[in-house]
């Protein structure tokens, strides 16, 4: 039978709401923090007996209708030839990062039977833990996303090298790009081979884009990794001040669209049409009381009205911060809603 998780993705019929979150095996967790106590980020992402005990775990311990795989959208970049580093308490450090038309030749196939095998395996592991009935999410970064990395050089706040080579050197980032979803396409797809039920495309800084720059830059590489993947398995597109830019979201065929808590549900709907919507509670609810976290739940749930096609998460990532009870209580109040 197929999971509630499947059906919310494809606007069938459910029972209840399915719930699973952003980050949901990560630093809040007790368990989590003790592996990586042991074992640096990258290490555990490439063992994929540990990633996927790091996925099991979180699935188990909240009782979430979902998995994702334990990876990170940097490995990509990795594989594609940038030289990748976490330190500890900060984000991705990238060492050569990507800066004029030379470095387009310097890029590495990608080729994820070899450089990425630890990810179809941790994938295989999965599945055969978790059984038929909680599906695994595989994942990617959005090209635009993974690309702000490269050239940044880690996490940016006004992605200003990204958005001057696009608007200076165009043929460059549209040369770019294009290796990068050709990359993304085949890493992907060894995901759905290994057996992800579903794919979640993450496009976590689009929103700093004006509505032309992602029409012209980044629109037509998401519309081939569409192209390339739709109908094998549903398609999750997520992103966070993507509001000013639903209107060209909704021509991509996605199955499924993140929504941020800067708006609601319904004014996403009233854009995005006849789409299954995943969110979009505020992540900073989770460190508050156990009752404030109940009032937001159900008031998402209530705005919603039963409508198909929904699936309860965050409008982005938990915070390290956040109590394990809280992320128990949202379960538990998601779960035993009415619709
Ligand atoms: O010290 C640690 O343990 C590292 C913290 C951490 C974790 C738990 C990083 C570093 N990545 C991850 C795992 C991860 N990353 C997952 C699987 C876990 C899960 O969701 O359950 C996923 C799906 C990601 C995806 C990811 N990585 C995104 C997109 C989602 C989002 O939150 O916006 C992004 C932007 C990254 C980059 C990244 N990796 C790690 C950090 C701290 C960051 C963000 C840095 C920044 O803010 O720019």
């Amino acid at each position: 039978m197929e999971s509630l998780f499947l059906k919310a993705c494809h606007k069938k019929e459910t029972d209840r709401t399915p719930i699973w979150l952003m980050r949901q095996a990560g630093r809040y967790q007790k368990t989590y923090r003790q592996i990586r106590s042991r074992v640096g980020f990258l290490e555990l992402c490439k063992n994929s007996d540990l990633a996927a005990q790091v996925t099991v775990d979180a699935v188990r311990q909240f009782d979430f209708d979902a998995g994702i795989i334990f990876s990170d959208i940097l490995l990509l970049g990795e594989a594609m030839g940038f030289d990748l580093s976490f330190g500890e308490n900060h984000g991705p450090r990238i060492g050569n990062p990507f800066r004029n038309e030379n470095d387009l030749k310097k890029i590495h196939p990608v080729d994820p039977s070899t450089s990425l095998s630890f990810v179809a395996e941790a994938i295989k592991k999965t599945k055969k833990e978790l059984g038929p009935k909680i599906p695994l999410i595989g994942f990617a970064g959005a090209p635009f996303t993974l690309a702000s990395y490269l050239i940044e050089g880690g996490s940016s706040k006004n992605f200003s090298n990204t958005r001057q080579l696009i608007s200076e050197n165009p043929r460059t980032w549209h040369g770019f790009i294009d290796k990068i979803t050709e990359g993304t396409i085949d890493y992907l797809s060894s995901q759905i081979e290994a057996g992800a039920d579903v794919i979640q495309l993450f496009d976590s800084w689009v929103g700093n884009l004006t509505l032309a720059e992602y029409t012209e830059f980044v629109f037509p590489s998401l519309q081939k990794i569409v192209q390339s993947l739709q109908k094998k398995v549903p398609l999750i597109y997520f992103g966070t001040q993507t509001y000013p830019l639903f209107p060209k979201i909704k021509d991509l065929g996605f199955d499924v669209v993140g929504v941020d808590w800067r708006i609601s549900l319904n004014e996403a709907w009233n854009v995005l049409g006849d789409v299954a919507v995943q969110g979009n509670l505020d992540p900073q609810v989770l460190l508050m009381e156990p009752g404030e976290v109940q009032k937001q739940a159900l008031k998402i749930l209530e705005s919603v009205n039963g409508r198909s096609g929904y699936i309860f998460n965050l409008g982005h990532g938990i915070l390290p911060q956040t109590p394990e009870d809280n992320v128990r209580v949202l379960v538990q109040t998601v779960k035993n809603y009415e619709k």
